[in-house]
């Protein structure tokens, strides 16, 4: 790389992650600046986090700290039901999510269905680590709106991951029931789908919002959550919701390449603050 004067390296990016909340990141490099037909794709590499992809503004995948959500999204609706083999990810361009799905050798397919293939490109020519998976054969990736594909695939998974960005624009949908029952129909009699459902900090309403939405449609319902630095405040959420069985014990082994998830994170992510447990109202 080139040696720049002091005042040139003193650039950086800022996610406005609330009208009062700003995260700021110093720049090395800017790698990918680029509008595609749904959004802004963003990729530049930090001193704090590595390389970074953001889109419309919004950090979605750091190099420093991917681990910690995408094996969360993973492995606590797969280790949590007793025969996963069919997995379906919605959103999740990147693949992080599916590479996490394929660490376990009984996941027999796992479809990615992303509305912008220009995201996969992305992570394939700057993240070879995030999308390792994409090359695997058990793996397809499809570039579609998911609400479209879900509706016309019944039956047919045993985990439907919701890899989404924050719900603006085509992502708003993904956050109530219709879709949730789309959801519930695409699963098979043991299915467990997860949904990222935000910040409790930056975004309690639309957890509160997402939980209860979820509520209507699946039997069980579950919330955890887990550290993911570079989201706004840091503490995020996973709302899980099951057919039929109880998703906060693990029934299947962790991987063992795995720096956040274990069968104890497992279930200790379900144990809830006593404010969140009043934000959904279990008390
Ligand atoms: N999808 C959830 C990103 C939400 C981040 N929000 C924000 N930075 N304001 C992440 C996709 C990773 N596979």
């Amino acid at each position: 790389m080139e040696v720049w004067p002091k005042r040139i390296m003193d650039i950086w990016f800022t996610e406005k992650q609330s009208p009062n909340m700003k995260l700021s990141l110093r720049i090395k490099n800017i790698l990918l600046n680029k509008t595609t037909e749904f959004q802004d794709i963003l990729v530049v590499e930090t001193e704090e986090y590595g390389k970074i992809m953001v889109l419309d503004g919004a950090i979605q995948i750091t190099e420093k700290d991917e681990f910690c959500y995408h094996e969360m999204m993973a492995h606590i609706p797969i280790c949590a039901h007793s025969h996963p083999r069919r997995v379906l990810i919605i959103g999740g361009g990147d693949g992080g999510v599916l590479r996490e799905c394929l660490k376990h050798p009984f996941i027999e397919e796992a479809i990615l269905v992303d509305i912008d293939s220009e995201v996969v490109q992305a992570s394939r020519d700057y993240f070879p680590h995030v999308s390792s998976g994409m090359n695997d054969p058990r793996a397809t990736i499809l570039n579609m709106d998911a609400l479209t594909f879900i509706r016309e695939h019944k039956h047919e998974f045993d985990i439907v991951i919701v890899d989404s960005t924050d719900p603006v624009d085509f992502a708003a949908g993904l956050f109530q029931s219709p879709f949730y029952t789309d959801v519930f129909e695409a699963l098979r009699s043991e299915g467990i789908m997860i949904a990222q459902t935000e910040s409790p900090f930056a975004e309690a309403s639309l957890l509160k919002q997402a939980y209860k939405e979820m509520e209507k449609v699946f039997p069980i319902v579950s919330l955890c959550w887990g550290a993911m630095p570079t989201y706004p405040t840091g503490f995020w959420t996973y709302t899980v919701g099951s057919k039929t069985v109880t998703p906060e014990e693990p029934r299947n082994p962790a991987p063992l390449d795995c720096k956040y998830y274990t069968s104890r994170i497992h279930s200790n992510s379900f144990v809830l603050p006593p404010f969140l447990e009043a934000l959904i109202e279990l008390k």
